[in-house]
């Protein structure tokens, strides 16, 4: 198959300005001399710039507008985001002087603090960018599923000594699954864009699956699955791979870093990892589980979990992946339903594309659980 890298496209002279009024803002050295959209990510807005220093040596730096909408208070974001990285790098120079590969770091900004205000308002940032790093949108090779659960495994070990009470909760509720459940069916009664006579199959798809939808849920409540600092949004573009040796260099986006279970990260991990086909795939024969990515998955997790990891929470790994990707296929569902607000979309029925996609996965992982599970027990039972 073809490298996929994420895509990345040209900016017009209104963006481009707007990049370069951001960029001054911030601590960085030289002089602005190009700048582009990084497209992948469905919420915030990313911008990748290139500065001249006065050497003649050119160096990239991320900038990201962070959506409001979805997080109603950006400023506990970037508290979050600051307490993450600094203690990542704390850990990574004192604690795990092996650990390698490179991390994120916030540059200074305008008025002291890691953020500034755009022109138009918003909270924007600005990231070093990891270099010689690819992220992708559909896995090539299993040592890049492998690759890319040891390093979600190991920042779920990095994080996992931050005192909960630090971090802020960015989203509340935000892997709630019941709670997804119940607004989907809200939301297609209320029926505000006219469209659930549409997606009547889809929603009793959902319906047919409502047994499932509380059983992460149930284990947190009752103390059998803990409660640890998880990274939430797993998906495979947000580790960046060494273009040369496939090796995972560094975790990104933080926005999501908060309380939950570390099972909604590697089901995460598994939804956007094993199918050879991209998350809107409208060709629905082309989803498929492929059964080497996730052995692969589960061999570069348990690498770096087995450690911390529970029985019970280890009992449930594969069940995960078929509970994530029901979750955010009620998620693209109930965002169709409202008339697509809340994940960008570049299409018309983008947002029901996804949600099909994700329903046939949950289908495809259905059909290969007992086998899933089965391969998950052996390599526990062996660590
Ligand atoms: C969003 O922006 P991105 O692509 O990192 C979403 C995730 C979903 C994902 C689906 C804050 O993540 O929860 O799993 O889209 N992030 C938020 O592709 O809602
Ligand atoms: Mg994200």
């Amino acid at each position: 198959m073809s490298p996929s890298p994420s895509p990345v496209s040209q900016v017009d002279a209104e963006v481009l300005d707007l990049i370069t009024r951001i960029s001054n803002q911030f601590a960085i050295e030289g002089e602005f001399v190009a700048g582009e959209e990084i497209q992948s990510g469905h919420i915030n807005s990313t911008y990748r710039a290139t500065f001249e220093a006065a050497d003649g040596s050119r160096h990239r730096y991320i900038l990201q507008r962070i959506n409001e909408k979805v997080f109603k208070d950006p400023l506990a974001v970037m508290r979050n985001v600051e307490c993450v990285t600094r203690h990542i790098n704390w850990k990574v120079l004192r604690v795990k002087k092996d650990l390698g590969g490179q991390t994120l770091n916030l540059y200074p900004g305008r008025g002291g603090r890691f953020w500034v205000s755009g022109p138009g308002g918003g909270v924007w940032r600005c990231y070093n960018c990891i270099e010689g790093c690819h992220t992708y949108d559909i896995v090539e090779n299993t040592r890049q599923a492998f690759q890319a659960a040891r390093a979600f495994g190991s920042f779920q070990d990095l994080v996992s000594d931050l005192p909960p009470d630090e971090l802020e909760e960015t989203i509340p509720a935000f892997h709630d699954t019941r709670r997804r459940y119940q607004r989907l069916m809200e939301v297609a009664e209320a029926d505000p864009s006219g469209r659930a006579g549409s997606v009547a199959a889809e929603l009793e798809f959902v319906r047919s699956h409502e047994a499932d939808v509380g059983r992460v849920l149930d284990g947190l409540a009752s103390g059998e699955i803990p409660q640890r600092i998880t990274h939430n949004d797993t998906k495979i573009n947000n580790v960046m791979i060494d273009e040369e040796t496939d090796e995972a260099v560094c975790v990104i986006d933080l926005d999501t870093v908060m309380p939950g279970s570390v099972l909604y990260d590697f089901g995460d991990l598994v939804r956007t990892a094993v199918s050879p086909a991209a998350e809107d795939e409208r060709d629905l024969s082309k989803v498929a589980l492929r059964m080497p990515m996730f052995e692969a998955l589960v061999e570069g997790y348990l690498e770096s979990a087995k450690d911390f990891l529970r029985e019970e929470e280890a009992a449930l790994l594969a069940f995960s992946a078929k509970l994530i990707t029901l979750e955010i296929g009620i998620r693209f569902l109930t965002d169709h339903l409202e008339g697509d607000v809340y994940f960008k979309t570049r299409r018309p029925d983008h947002n029901l594309d996804r949600c099909r996609t994700q329903f046939r996965l949950v289908e495809e992982i259905d059909a290969h659980l007992p086998a899933m599970e089965k391969f998950v027990g052996k390599v526990w039972r062996g660590r």
